[in-house]
């Protein structure tokens, strides 16, 4: 090797079972999942909200920013963030989730972010139609990609880059993809993008770039390594790699019950016991049915009212807890007929794993 950095791929084993190593359990406590107790908040509180940071989170002084967009543009346009909060703006509930979410429950693992079901979060976003500030610059006819580029910077298996993510023409210029200075009324915080991120609803997190300080019209497609080196399914080595794109359907429950510290296990107290959990899919398809299963037996729960296109939904179901253990379940099946599966499909990268969630509880 003839590069000039000190970081080897061979330092990384690609998959492993058994206990984590230090560095899965560092950027588990650099990356913080929801509790997912706090599933019962329609809106996410942001301080819940998941995180997934790659490098380190920029330091932004206030009243400095700026948005540069340029290439296949007919006048490039550098944009403060007071003009961009001049264009139209929009509030929109949107549900994001890490595309790695499950991949800790794969076996065996890809080392990377151990997340378990946490990876998800739903907040408001206030933003402005990303078309509102292209138009500030003109898309050329020939622009078929528009690439975002953060202020965050590192390696990732031996390349240096800038985090950058892209988009088709025709999705980027959608009402439903929003250049956000907001977060549930609030300004960002600096972990979730502060001062301006992209939010690009119906789509895995990974989409949604943060510290956005460039945008760039293509005439061809984008390469940067977050678009094309990852974010990729693949059964193995040999397939051809699909690029991750919408979230897929899924369900989460609050575990009933009080838990034991240490292993989250439940304990329940016999009786009517009422369950509530959310469901959500991505691209904007809607939530068609939720199930819980109870030890394997599987019944109807009830929908709360949709709260948004792009937003999970409220389920609820009452279990007449017995005594003794119990494994508790909820499965989702969206309006396209997809539902989530009862084992892990494996992938490579750990992408994608909407297994349906198990949660073990002990009733006196
Ligand atoms: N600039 C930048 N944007 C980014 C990331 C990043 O590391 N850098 N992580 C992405 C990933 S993988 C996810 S899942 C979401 C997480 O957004 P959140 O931390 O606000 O929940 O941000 C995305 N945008
Ligand atoms: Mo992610």
């Amino acid at each position: 090797m003839t590069t000039s950095h000190p970081f080897r791929e061979a330092e990384r084993r690609a998959h492993t079972e058994g206990p984590f190593d230090p560095e899965e359990v560092r950027l588990a406590n650099r990356n913080s999942g929801l509790l997912l107790e706090a599933l019962r908040h329609d809106v996410t509180p942001a301080g819940l909200h998941y995180l997934l940071n790659h490098f380190d989170v920029p330091y932004v002084a206030d009243g400095t920013w700026q948005v540069d967009i340029a290439g296949r543009v007919k006048r490039r346009a550098v944009l403060s963030l007071d003009e961009i909060k001049k264009l139209p703006a929009r509030t929109l509930p949107v549900t994001l989730e890490c595309a790695g979410n499950g991949r800790a429950a794969m076996m065996p693992r890809y080392q990377s972010m151990p997340w378990l079901y946490e990876a998800v979060g739903t907040a408001e976003w206030t933003g402005t139609p990303l078309r509102h500030a292209l138009d500030q610059a003109g898309l050329l006819d020939d622009a078929i990609e528009i690439s975002f580029i953060g202020a965050d910077r590192g390696f990732d298996r031996g390349h240096e880059h800038s985090y950058g993510r892209s988009l088709r023409r025709d999705v980027a210029l959608s009402d439903d993809v929003l250049l956000v200075w907001a977060m549930n009324g609030q300004p960002l915080l600096p972990q979730h993008g502060y001062p301006l991120r992209l939010v690009v609803a119906g789509w895995y997190g990974m989409a949604s770039v943060k510290w956005l300080a460039r945008i760039e019209a293509l005439d061809k497609p984008y390469d940067g390594f977050q678009q094309v080196n990852t974010y990729m399914y693949r059964a193995d080595a040999n397939a051809t790699p699909v690029p991750v794109s919408h979230i897929r359907v899924k369900s989460l429950m609050v575990p009933p019950g009080i838990p034991d510290w240490y292993t989250r296990h439940r304990l329940v107290a016999a009786g009517p016991t009422p369950l509530f959990g959310r469901a959500w899919s991505g691209g904007g398809v809607p939530i068609a049915r939720v199930e819980v299963g109870i030890d394997g037996v599987w019944h109807d729960a009830e929908l709360d009212p949709p709260q948004g296109k792009f937003a999970w939904r409220g389920w609820r179901s009452q279990w007449n807890a017995e005594p003794g253990e119990h494994v508790l379940s909820c499965r989702a099946t969206d309006a396209d007929g997809e539902t989530q599966p009862l084992e892990a499909r494996w992938d490579m990268g750990g992408f994608g794993n909407n297994v349906v969630q198990c949660v073990h509880a002990t009733v006196r």
